[in-house]
């Protein structure tokens, strides 16, 4: 499984256009696709997905954001996906990231941005299987 790393486009990102964007973006960086979905989350799946922020001051603002429109979903592979696609997406602070990352481009804020990249193998798998069951991966 440390080939694999999972993404949400949030849903500014979604908003504001740009879903081919980023996974163009995603594309060039050399990732393939295993999984892909477009939906709306309800608050409870929110929550627990970002259980592991429960006692973050921005938890009630990140699942309210999360809710407030789609997302994209998506399983992606490459080796060293998850180092490499975290500085693809640049930092958590659109304002802190390198030119040429998704976020620099595309986030306009810390809580509103753009695109979510998981922060280890372990939890590349715990998000991707919250999303996604077996017949759905290729
Ligand atoms: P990352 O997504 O870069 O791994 P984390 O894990 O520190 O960042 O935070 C998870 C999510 O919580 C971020 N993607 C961001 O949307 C939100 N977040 C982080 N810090 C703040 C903050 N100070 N205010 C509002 N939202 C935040």
């Amino acid at each position: 499984m440390t080939n694999r790393t999972f993404t949400m486009i949030k849903p500014d990102a979604v908003k504001a256009g740009n879903i081919g964007n980023i996974l163009q973006m995603i594309n060039a960086g050399g990732f393939r696709i295993v999984a892909m979905k477009y939906l709306q989350i309800s608050k409870q799946q929110a929550e627990k997905f970002y259980e592991i922020h429960a006692a973050r001051p921005f938890y009630g603002e990140l699942t309210d954001f999360m809710i407030s429109g789609p997302i994209v979903a998506a399983i992606l592979e490459k080796d060293n996906a998850i180092a490499d696609f975290r500085k693809l997406i640049g930092a958590t602070n659109p304002a802190q990231a390198e030119e040429g990352t998704i976020r620099k481009k595309y986030a306009a804020s810390i809580g509103e941005n753009a695109i979510h990249g998981s922060d280890s193998d372990e939890n590349a798998e715990i998000e991707g299987d919250f999303f996604f069951n077996g017949l759905e991966r290729f």
